[in-house]
């Protein structure tokens, strides 16, 4: 059985290494990354099984990709090949300050080719969850349709559905972004956005509450809103948490901390029958967004998207204080 199903785009990451500019770099060091499959690889080494769907290219960036997530256990066996087109990479640029930038070579991608014909009942067979994003809706209105059909089809099969906007402004404009995701915001169970993509999804609000609300009211059941180094904000029914920042000291990379969030999130949840439940929440809420934030802070203290990701032996150890045996 699989606890979690990700569908979504992956590229080969290139970044100059040693750190630096792009245009005076030689040597670049190549990893993988996307936000699914991100969410997929932290979720396989804290122990959930995960099952990733995408487009590959037919050539050896595809392979790569294969061959990475299927060493570190993700289930990678309903992956299409698509032999028409390539898979897509992009580049990663530090500033030595802020986010760092992003260059993608991905249009005309294998996976910007995903349409809703793609999908099958068997990706969801036995599965408990899904976790989408709102980056593989910005390829396309057809891979727009598949990710909105993909989560009404797993709904039916009876998963519960996660959904992180993930609006990246480098794909499409504002306006695009809102119409196709608020509709697919009423399509989850649980809702995971960055407080900046709130505001751009429903507007100005007074208050991270109010933000909250506002997202209440377009469906899920819950809410789990990212503040930064404010910590998070989780809202169901009439009920709360807040969440702290998880402190660190230096942030190495950004890129990737929202969704270790996510994994840390979903991997207390799904030890749940019936994760959504307000009941259930109420008892999973507060140790839920205590491993979602140490997780998403961990994420920052390492160059690549998810490589850095700790076993659940790990992050209960960062959690609790408790040693165990490293040496
Ligand atoms: O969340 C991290 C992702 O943004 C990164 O891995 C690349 O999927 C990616 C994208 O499209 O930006």
């Amino acid at each position: 059985s699989i606890d979690v199903v990700t569908i979504g785009e992956s590229m080969v990451l290139f970044q100059p290494s040693p750190e630096g500019t792009i245009p005076y770099a030689s040597l670049f060091a190549s990893s993988v990354g996307g936000a699914e499959s991100n969410v997929a690889l932290a979720l396989s080494r804290l122990g959930k099984t995960s099952r990733w769907i995408s487009r590959l290219g037919d050539d050896p960036f595809g392979k790569m990709i294969l061959s990475t997530l299927t060493g570190e256990g993700v289930d990678v066996s309903h992956v299409i090949t698509d032999d028409q087109h390539p898979t897509a990479v992009f580049f990663k640029e530090s500033k030595g300050y802020g986010d760092p930038n992003v260059y993608y070579y991905r249009k005309n991608s294998a996976a910007s080719y995903f349409s809703k014909e793609d999908i099958s009942s068997s990706w969801f067979l036995g599965a408990k969850h899904l976790h989408v994003t709102g980056i593989t809706p910005a390829l396309g209105l057809q891979t727009a349709e598949m990710v909105s059909e993909a989560m009404k089809q797993a709904k039916e099969q009876g998963l519960t559905v996660s959904f992180d906007p993930n609006i990246r402004k480098k794909l499409w404009r504002e306006d695009e972004a809102r119409e196709t995701l608020l509709p697919m915001v009423a399509l989850c169970d649980l809702f995971i956005p960055g407080i900046d993509e709130v505001k751009l999804l429903v507007g100005e609000r007074a208050n991270d509450v109010d933000y909250a609300k506002a997202c209440q009211h377009l469906g899920p059941q819950m809410v789990a809103m990212k503040l930064g180094s404010e910590g998070a904000y989780m809202r169901f029914g009439n009920e709360f948490h807040r969440e702290p920042a998880y402190r660190v000291n230096h942030i190495v990379d950004t890129v990737g901390a929202g969704d270790a969030f996510c994994a840390g999130l979903l991997s207390v949840l799904l030890d749940e029958e019936d994760p959504f439940n307000i009941v259930t929440l109420r008892r999973s809420v507060s140790q839920a967004a205590k491993r979602a934030a140490a997780m998403g802070a961990l994420a920052t203290q390492f160059k690549g998207d998810w490589e850095g990701s700790p076993t659940l032996q790990e992050i209960n150890s960062l959690i609790t204080g408790d040693q165990y045996t490293t040496r």
